[in-house]
């Protein structure tokens, strides 16, 4: 998983104190009780936001408070409410209790908006203690005090596209070359051992992210190899990009595809619903003819878009950046009014904080 994880300090705002306090006027010997209430303490809430896509930005503090109520005043005044202290993170952030690492929260969504600390109640002023039997009462509540809590913030990133295919198809060299990601390539296979994440840029300042799984091969799904465990990871790519390898060491590149497709079938079946593309790899070595024509024709007759390429000449690459990137567009949701009035504030991602898991 492309986890990036942080630790805070949140404090919601006490609750201001009720007051004490009498009618002084005028002849008016004897004023009631007119302590007001004290206000609430500000809450500290957390907001979705679309346009941030790590927690580097919340790493600039370690303290987030909320305001503390205003303290009641005479003459019935209550005291203010704190303002809550709103916190945007990005979506996909999980909010776990740091000691008890009891889930607190999901931020899944851009504008939505979760309470992760409330603030406290505003004590109550000697007006509301009047009663028949005691009109003079001598005594407000403090407001409710709020401690400090220590949260662990998660980031579950979602890729766009993911690399699939066997081990040494060359997903990771792919990834390297149209990415910012620098995966280890080798000409052994399961090179790779974990998800890496990348980010691809098109169009000048148009980006996507892509993940680049570890290889899968038949029996998977019962655990050969390294299993399909980590499939997980790309579980809501919205894109899955079957990776062939042109060299044609499993001989069918039908089968070579079709056995891939059995195994993320396997995994969860829904995944075959996605939008999908083939791209067959190594043209620079390509084992044989009559494979790629096979292939060719079988993307044509089940109008899978299909891409000839070479991770390491280059060849082919920018047209298959290109129409992924159209692909990403039409797959993402539509971009809600927030995010149009808003321009997104970071439209580069670096790697440089994902952790690999
Ligand atoms: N000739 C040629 N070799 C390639 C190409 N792409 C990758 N390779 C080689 O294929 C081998 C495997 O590449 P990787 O990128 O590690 O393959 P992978 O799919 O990530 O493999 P796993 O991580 O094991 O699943 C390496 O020796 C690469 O240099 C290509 O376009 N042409
Ligand atoms: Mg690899």
């Amino acid at each position: 998983m492309f986890v990036d994880e942080m630790k805070m300090i949140i404090q919601a705002g006490s609750g201001g104190n009720g007051c004490m306090s009498f009618r002084r006027e005028k002849y008016v010997p004897k004023g009631g009780p007119d302590g007001g209430d004290g206000g609430d303490g500000g809450n500290v809430i957390f907001e979705g936001h679309a346009g941030m896509n790590s927690l580097t930005r919340l790493r600039q503090r370690q303290h987030y408070r909320g305001e503390r109520g205003e303290h009641g005043k005479g003459k019935d005044m209550h005291g203010r409410n704190g303002l809550p202290c709103i916190v945007k993170v990005p979506i996909g952030t999980i909010v776990r209790d740091a000691e008890t690492a009891e889930l607190l929260a999901e931020i899944l969504e851009d504008g939505q908006q979760v309470v992760i600390q409330k603030g406290g109640r505003g004590g109550k002023g000697n007006a509301r203690f009047s009663s028949a039997t005691n009109r003079a009462p001598r005594y407000s509540e403090d407001g409710h005090l709020v401690e400090p809590i220590a949260i662990r913030l998660e980031l579950k990133l979602i890729a766009d596209v993911a690399l699939v295919g066997y081990p040494n198809a060359g997903k990771s060299t792919l990834i390297s070359r149209i990415s910012s990601a620098r995966p280890k390539v080798d000409e052994y296979e399961f090179t790779t051992l974990h998800p890496n994440l990348g980010v691809v840029s098109y169009d000048d300042f148009k980006s996507f992210l892509v993940a680049d799984i570890p290889g899968l091969i038949e029996g998977a799904a019962e655990g050969r190899g390294l299993g399909i465990k980590f499939l997980r990871h790309i579980e809501r790519t919205r894109i899955l990009l079957h990776l062939l390898d042109g060299a044609t060491p499993h001989g069918s590149l039908v089968e070579e595809f079709q056995t891939i497709r059995e195994e993320v079938k396997k995994f969860n079946p829904d995944m075959l619903n996605r939008h999908f593309a083939v791209a067959v790899n190594k043209m620079d070595s390509l084992g044989s003819q009559d494979e790629l024509e096979e292939i060719s024709q079988f993307c044509r007759e089940n109008q899978i878009p299909l891409f000839r390429i070479s991770a390491v000449t280059g060849e082919g690459l920018e047209t298959l950046v290109q129409e992924l990137g159209h692909m990403v567009e039409s797959s993402r949701p539509a971009p809600t009014t927030r995010e149009l009035i808003q321009p997104k504030e970071e439209p580069g991602l670096k790697n440089d904080f994902l952790n690999e898991v």
